[in-house]
This record gives C-alpha cells, sequence and structure tokens, in this order.
C-alpha cells in the first residue's frame, strides 16, 4: 500500500476549511498563470485544441479517407493532443465506464483511502480499480474491460495512421511499441474534489504522459489545460469525445516529430472532476525506445538517446527532483 506525507484532499475538501495547507499552494512563478478553469473554458480566442473526426478514417474512398488521416497526423504533429469523434466507441459503453468511478468514489473515504495515494490538491491515481471491481461490482469490471478491448482496436487503428504518416509501414509502431502481446493498458482514475482555492492549486502539475498513447474520458467538468506555443490553453468539453494525448514514447520513436505535450490540471471550488485515463505502455525493460532509423536524418539527427522504458521513467524522476532540488537553493 501507498500512503501520503500529506493529508488527505478529499477529507480536507469536505471539512469544509476555506484555506489549502501551504503544501498545495503552487510556487509564484507558477500562481501568474492559474485563473478560473470555467473562464477559461469560455474563451474562444486563440488556438484551440484540435477535434479529429474519425468516421472516416477507413472509408472506401482514397480521397475521404486520405483527408481524414492527414488532419490526425498534422494534429500530432502540431499538438500531440486532440478530441476525437466517432471514433467507434459507444456512448452507453463510456457512460458505463464513468459509472464505474462514481461507484468507487461513492464509498466511504476510509474505505477508499486503503486504496489511494494522494499528492497534490486533488487527484486520487487509483491503481486499485479492478480489485475494486471485483470485490463490488461484477459490472464495473465488464464495462472497463470491454472498454480496454476497444480502445486497443483504436489504439491500433490510430498507430496505424501515425506509421503511414511517417512513411513507415502500416504496423510499424504498433511493432515497436509492443504489439498484441506487450502493449499494457492501465486505467487510472483522477479525482478532483472541489477546492476552496483553486486559483492556489492544481490538481494535476504539469507534466508530459510517458505512455505511446493516452486516451482520457472525463465527467464533462473542464480542467485539463495544454501548453501550446508558449500559452495555456484549456481543453473545450466535447461532447462524446475522446481526449487522445500523444505520448513520450511516440514522441522518440518518431525522432520529435509527433510531439508530447506539456499538459496540467486546473481545479475549481464549484464541482467535482473526474477523469479516466487509460495509459497504452510499452514493456518496461523489453524495447530500447530511440527514434526510428527511418525519422532520422544528417539534417534531423536523433533528439533522445537511447533508453527503455523503465530508464526513460528513472530519467524523468531524476530530473524533477534535481529540479526541485536546485530551485529549493534559490
Ligand atoms: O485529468 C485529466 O484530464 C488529465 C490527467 C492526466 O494528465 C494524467 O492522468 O496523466
Ligand atoms: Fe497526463
Amino acid at each position: 500500500m501507498i500512503t501520503s506525507v500529506f493529508p488527505r484532499v478529499e477529507s480536507l475538501a469536505r471539512s469544509g476549511i476555506k484555506a489549502i495547507p501551504k503544501e498545495y499552494v503552487r510556487p509564484q512563478e507558477e500562481l501568474t498563470s492559474i485563473s478560473n478553469v470555467f473562464e477559461e473554458e469560455k474563451k474562444d480566442d486563440g488556438p484551440q485544441v484540435p477535434t479529429i473526426d474519425l468516421k472516416e478514417i477507413n472509408s472506401e474512398d482514397p480521397v475521404v479517407r486520405e483527408k481524414c488521416r492527414e488532419e490526425l497526423k498534422r494534429a500530432a504533429m502540431e499538438w500531440g493532443v486532440m478530441h476525437l469523434v466517432n471514433h467507434g466507441i459507444s456512448e452507453d459503453l463510456m457512460e458505463r465506464v464513468r459509472k464505474a468511478g462514481q461507484a468507487f468514489f461513492d464509498l466511504p473515504v476510509e474505505e477508499k483511502e486503503s486504496m489511494l495515494m494522494t499528492r497534490l490538491w486533488a487527484r486520487f491515481r487509483i491503481k486499485g480499480i479492478y480489485q475494486f471491481g471485483l470485490r463490488h461490482h461484477q459490472t464495473i469490471l465488464e464495462a472497463t474491460s470491454e472498454y480496454a478491448r476497444q480502445l486497443r482496436g483504436l489504439a491500433s487503428k490510430i498507430l496505424s495512421v501515425l506509421s503511414l504518416g511517417l512513411g513507415l509501414e502500416e504496423g510499424r509502431l504498433e511493432k515497436e511499441v509492443g504489439g498484441l502481446e506487450e502493449l499494457l493498458l492501465q486505467m487510472k482514475i483522477n479525482y478532483y474534489p472541489k477546492c476552496p482555492q483553486p486559483e492556489l492549486a492544481l490538481g494535476v502539475e504539469a507534466h508530459t504522459d510517458i505512455s505511446a498513447l493516452t486516451f482520457i474520458l472525463h465527467n464533462m467538468v473542464p480542467g485539463l489545460q495544454l501548453f501550446y506555443q508558449g500559452k495555456w490553453v484549456t481543453a473545450k468539453c466535447v461532447p462524446n469525445s475522446i481526449i487522445m494525448h500523444i505520448g513520450d514514447t511516440v514522441e522518440i520513436l518518431s525522432n520529435g516529430k509527433y510531439k508530447s505535450i506539456l499538459h496540467r490540471g486546473l481545479v475549481n471550488k464549484e464541482k467535482v472532476r473526474i477523469s479516466w485515463a487509460v495509459f497504452c505502455e510499452p514493456p518496461k525493460e523489453k524495447i530500447i525506445l530511440k527514434p526510428l532509423p527511418e525519422t532520422v536524418s544528417e539534417k534531423e539527427p536523433p533528439l533522445f538517446p537511447p533508453r527503455t522504458f523503465q530508464q526513460h521513467i528513472e530519467h524523468k524522476l531524476f530530473r524533477k527532483t534535481q529540479d526541485a532540488l536546485l530551485s529549493k537553493e534559490d
């Protein structure tokens, strides 16, 4: 069991406190970029996270098909994140997956705490959801397994378009991330309680995902922000969409042609936010991640050194610790 040194944020949120404990307050330089997420979501000026319609991804008509694939490829190159619509996963199934989280969070705090770790203001990362599902509701397990199965199919389709987009054969990226046998799908449910001082806190601090691809559902409460061209852009809530991130793994394999975008989560005073994130991850030790030879040239030297997925995780952790130490010295 992983325990936290910080007070439990959900208990704190429920206790009706008016000010958050100081360990949750973000550093001064970050505070200037945190504002009301509902106001931010309404803004229509400036760049917006692209919405990609997958309806024609396998169209018989090559012109129609290519247009759809080109849009996906562009979004992966420019943003590395997008709202997918007409992705083929039914509303009903997505709703059943969302219920899985709701049922969990309706349990008493003490019961949940035995499975949870909390660090920032908000965000419980639940690794035990499957065990929970098994013990409590068979239906949860059914919904999440079916969702995982369908997402796996979607991931294959996306990876094949991204492969072709790099001039590789269709199945190449899929193979490079472990193929059907080895690519691991992990669901994490993030729970962001209401926060009395949302302008001082973050639900999840800025990071890029280490995965190959990440697929996210949420409960239609805004919170996700993307760091695009030097500014934080708030993702809109697009009905029936799935948010997809290109993760570090695909960024490395493509030598930075596809982007793993920096993102973070805001909290708010009024509404609990929940997101269901499925990370598609390569095996930890078996594969050396490095730019594929076809993506490298004299003009485009490799941007990333060879590392296993595990080494990549450790490298990121090391860098984070170093940064924290350096900022303490200032
Ligand atoms: O809650 C979200 O929308 C994003 C969560 C996230 O970035 C993550 O779990 O890696
Ligand atoms: Fe993330």
